[in-house]
């Protein structure tokens, strides 16, 4: 119990960043591939096959082969999402409904989320996404091989290396998904939902109404605000719009009591955090 708290108490400890930085996805800007990416890639596939994930049989050489030959056969911004077709078909993978956790510029939150509700599954617990993450590649100008001095920023190119292995990893992943699944959208942003975004161009386009049965929405903001967006409004709204449209069912929620809880972990003086813990105790006192 103590373990886990502490563990709790840890994964929380960074919560103050989490909004912030969960925007930073082009930190890497301006660097080379990845040193040592092969080992690092191949190291993550071993990993997954043998401790994270061990009844799943993949072929981490074949894997790690394709993935080259997508990258280094194409010139570095001409990297298609078809360039990886072959890669993908060596990871088929399938998931169990109503555990589809997709997110858009709440990475770290997402992180620290997933590790205390243990039950949600996002694109980085499958393979692909758990090989890849954080990690950046590019070819060199005229040569077959790794650039690992600069790669391109993604909207230098249509079709970049990076951008399209997560493109069609996103796509693979919204249509394996089924039953309830989860958005967890951040509401101290504008464009909470945002059309250019992986989840707002690819995993939505490509989500089944057949399959899923309910899209359950969640809203986060920082407990400083901004407080930006929300269920009822900006482009929350959209998204609903567009959902509505295509016959899905949903559900809103400003207000997730976990998150809730582990923004307050980190700021218990918080006014906001006071209020709920009152709100909690008296909870408790009503129901005993
Ligand atoms: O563009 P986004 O968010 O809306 O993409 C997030 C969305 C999630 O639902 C994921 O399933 O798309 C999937 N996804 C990843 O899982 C992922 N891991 C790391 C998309 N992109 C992912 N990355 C990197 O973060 C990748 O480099 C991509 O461009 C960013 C997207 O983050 P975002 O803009 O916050």
């Amino acid at each position: 119990m103590a373990m886990k708290l502490k563990t709790t108490i840890g994964m929380t400890s960074v919560i103050a960043y989490l909004l912030t930085l969960g925007t930073c996805s082009g930190r890497l800007r301006g660097l080379g591939t990845t040193p040592n990416i092969k080992h690092i890639v191949m190291g993550r596939c071993f990993n997954y096959i043998t401790l994270v994930n061990p009844s799943m049989r993949y072929d981490c050489e074949a894997i790690w082969s394709a993935f080259e030959e997508a990258v280094v056969k194409q010139a570095s911004c001409d990297v298609a999402m078809e360039h990886y077709r072959h890669m993908f078909l060596e990871m088929p993978q399938t998931w169990a409904c109503d555990r589809f956790l997709f997110w858009s510029k709440t990475k770290k939150l997402i992180q620290d989320y997933t590790a205390v509700a243990r039950h949600f599954w996002t694109l980085e617990d499958t393979l692909a996404g758990y090989m890849f993450n954080d990690i950046i590649w590019c070819r060199q100008q005229e040569d077959s091989e790794f650039n690992f001095r600069s790669c391109p920023e993604w909207s230098a190119c249509l079709n970049h290396p990076v951008h399209s292995l997560w493109r069609q990893a996103s796509k693979n992943f919204a249509e394996m998904a089924c039953g309830n699944i989860t958005v967890l959208l951040n509401g101290s942003i504008e464009n909470a939902f945002n059309t250019n975004s992986m989840f707002g161009s690819v995993e939505l386009d490509n989500l089944n109404p057949v399959k899923v049965n309910y899209v359950n929405i969640k809203v986060v903001t920082n407990l400083d605000g901004p407080f930006i967006e929300s269920c009822g409004s900006g482009s929350i709204l959209d998204l609903i719009h567009i959902l509505q449209s295509r016959g899905f069912r949903w559900t809103c929620s400003d207000n997730d009591r976990i998150l809730k809880i582990l923004q307050c972990v980190q700021k218990p003086e918080h006014s906001v955090c006071r209020t709920f813990a009152e709100s909690l105790t008296q909870r408790e006192t009503t129901l005993r």
